[in-house]
């Protein structure tokens, strides 16, 4: 595949996500918390094939020079993104650079389609961490990306002031102004997370006024909870890029989530932000997320079960008589709804291990699902008019696994109802009940 054909006939849309779970995500904490420390390369390869279901075209990646194990995974991921080209189109891989020659050249060797790279610009960035001055920096990328532009006039090529956001701005300036013939885009990152959407809104038009044929990207830490409000700020500045984790992990704590963003453009009506994205797939896509950390869906997450999960007694009794009472958003549309969490021939063992695991209670470890998810996926093209595949996996953990739920004292049961229906439909009032889309969720 020509990297150079392809970015030079791919039109950019409106709001191109860059999705870094594999580079920012993989920096996240979290996956300390479980002594996991790096996905698998399993893990990537079905984190990298969502994503581009999901309608992803640009996703980060670690330089290969970083360790051993990313060099080897590049080889890995790309095949997963050759394998959807027909199905797709092209995804592009961008590899996370410092402004350095070995860095450069570890993504050229193995391919990369773009060079996202970055340096420090702030004070504190120059006084602590690389001590160049503004001029070394604009002196020292030109020359570097002059070079790797003679050879691949192609290539995608990013640049970012790290710390941008406390950069003053006549710093970046003097630093882009000598890049802007040179580069597809420039970066703005919050990397410690102070940036406020007011301060967001002024860069992006500054930035923008300043450098008109040049496109910019954000990505903004959520230090002060800020990431969500800042990245949705900048796309309404005219931002095109933002880079996204799936559910915001990242160094921290972490930058805006894919969905949370996407999910507000669409209650603020940029639908023209929307083109190509798979809203549906948002809840499927955070499942997989979350399972991978071993977590639920986080409960601060927008597209999440919690957000139509009812608890008190006021609000389950006028959410039974309509559901519009205690949620004003479509979560249906972003795939928070019975018939996308459940469970059909191409469900993934995620969802089927989340579903048993987290809706139905049964103590169940990672093998296990896989081993019913095949089984299931067998079956389930026979399934007999009147059951649900719900059904028919609830029955395949129970009575071939024996798989035991763990007991929920019953008040407890009671106390929590999930509303998965559409919000469009009136719930009807039932206990555990699939078919009616009102099921209650065991605590554990
Ligand atoms: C990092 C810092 C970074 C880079 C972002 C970028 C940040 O972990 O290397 O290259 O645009 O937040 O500044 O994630
Ligand atoms: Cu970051």
């Amino acid at each position: 595949m020509n990297r150079q054909f392809c970015f030079q006939a791919y039109r950019p849309r409106r709001l191109e996500i860059i999705d870094t779970t594999l580079r920012e995500g993989q920096q996240s904490s979290l996956l300390h918390d479980h002594h996991k420390y790096f996905f698998t390369p399993a893990d990537k390869q079905e984190i990298t094939r969502a994503l581009i279901l999901y309608g992803v075209k640009f996703i980060e990646l670690f330089a290969p020079n970083v360790s051993a194990r990313e060099q080897a995974d590049w080889e890995l991921i790309k095949a997963t993104r050759n394998e959807l080209i027909t199905q797709k189109g092209y995804t592009f891989l961008l590899a996370h650079v410092r402004a350095h020659p070995q860095d450069v050249e570890a993504a050229l060797r193995v391919g990369a389609d773009g060079l996202n790279m970055y340096i420090g610009t702030s004070d504190v960035a120059r006084s602590y961490s690389h001590g160049k001055t503004l001029e070394e920096i604009g002196k020292q990328a030109r020359q570097l990306i002059e070079d790797i532009r003679r050879n691949h006039p192609g290539l995608i090529i990013r640049f970012s002031g790290e710390d941008a956001f406390r950069t003053r701005e006549e710093d970046l300036f003097r630093v882009y102004d000598q890049l802007q013939d040179l580069v597809d885009r420039f970066g703005t990152p919050d990397t410690v997370g102070v940036a406020t959407p007011a301060l967001v809104a002024q860069r992006v038009r500054a930035l923008r006024q300043r450098y008109p044929d040049v496109a910019l990207e954000g990505h903004f830490h959520d230090d002060r909870g800020f990431s969500l409000i800042n990245a949705l700020e900048a796309v309404k500045s005219g931002m095109q890029y933002i880079q996204t984790t799936l559910l915001g992990i990242g160094e921290r704590s972490g930058i805006t989530s894919m969905t949370a963003l996407l999910f507000n453009l669409y209650i603020d009506r940029e639908y023209d932000c929307l083109e190509g994205y798979h809203l549906r797939g948002s809840y499927p896509i955070n499942v997989m997320m979350a399972d991978k950390l071993r977590k639920l869906v986080p409960s601060k997450e927008p597209v999440s079960l919690t957000n139509r999960t009812h608890a008190a007694g006021v609000h389950q009794k006028a959410m039974l008589n309509h559901s519009a009472t205690y949620e004003a958003f479509p979560l249906d549309q972003f795939g928070v709804t019975e018939s996308e969490i459940l469970l059909g021939p191409l469900s993934g063992w995620n969802v089927v291990h989340y579903f048993l695991r987290e809706i139905c209670g049964f103590a169940l470890d990672e093998a296990t699902a896989r081993q019913i998810t095949a089984l299931f996926k067998q079956r389930v093209y026979d399934l007999q008019p009147g059951t649900s595949p719900a059904a028919m996996l609830i029955d395949i953990a129970r009575n071939e696994f024996g798989l035991q739920t763990v007991n929920v004292p019953e008040e407890f049961r009671r106390a929590v109802k999930q509303n998965l229906t559409d919000t469009s439909a009136q719930a009807e009032v039932g206990e555990v009940s699939h078919a009616s889309g009102v099921i209650l969720r065991s605590r554990r």
